[in-house]
């Protein structure tokens, strides 16, 4: 069975909501953040030297990183490619594994940089002028291509929504969500699938 290293507060809520729409078993350990540094404990450590979320481990196996996580569990367990087109369509297959790494390779560090400017109470304007800029840039990407979409690949829900609606969900926790509509609307239509709610009731404590 699949155990996921849960870290609350954080991109590992995503894996498990990839897990429910999988529809697997799985055993969830929660692990919490240090409420002063909101940094992970050392027990993740144990788990993965890192000491990072998530991490999953299959008959020994470790595996971290989120996208690695994703393509793994597609692997396995998604054998009627409904969450993930064949290897074997290459061009759809290209198209989806584009916006799978999207978020994590290149929307997440100007979110990050927000949040650590909003954290700190420090204004800089090198950081701030390079976050805004680059923030303003994917959120108007992301909405473009959900321009008459209704799911980042058209019209059927893939596991690529997942890592967008992460970026989105954060993207809101920072105040800058609510110019893009288009992007909110499709947050919501994502968070009212019955798998992101199990996802969210499992991962409580
Ligand atoms: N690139 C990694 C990033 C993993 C990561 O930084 N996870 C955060 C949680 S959202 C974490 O574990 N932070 C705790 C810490 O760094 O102390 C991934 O995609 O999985």
């Amino acid at each position: 069975m699949i155990t996921l290293h849960h870290l609350r507060i954080g991109r590992s809520i995503f894996t498990v909501w990839l897990l429910e729409e999988l529809g697997v078993e799985y055993d969830l350990k929660v692990y919490h953040r240090d409420p002063k540094t909101m940094r992970a404990l050392d027990d993740l450590k144990q788990i993965h030297p890192l000491g990072k979320s998530p991490v999953i481990e299959d008959n020994g196996l470790v595996i971290s990183e989120s996208g690695a996580i994703t393509s793994y569990l597609l692997e396995k367990f998604d054998r009627e490619f409904k969450f993930s087109p064949p290897r074997s369509d290459l061009e759809q297959w290209g198209r989806f594994t584009r916006w799978l790494h999207y978020p994590e390779g290149s929307v997440f560090t100007p979110l990050l940089i927000r949040m650590l400017l909003l954290r700190s109470g420090a204004s800089h304007e090198l950081l701030q002028g390079f976050s805004d800029k680059e923030i303003a840039l994917h959120m108007n990407h992301i909405a473009d291509q959900l321009a008459g979409n209704k799911y980042i690949l058209g019209d059927t829900f893939s596991a690529a929504d997942i890592g967008i609606s992460y970026m989105i969900s954060m993207a809101r926790r920072l105040g800058v969500s609510a110019d893009y509509p288009t992007l909110e609307a499709y947050l919501a239509r994502n968070q009212s699938r019955p798998a992101w709610i199990s996802a969210t009731e499992r991962a409580v404590e």
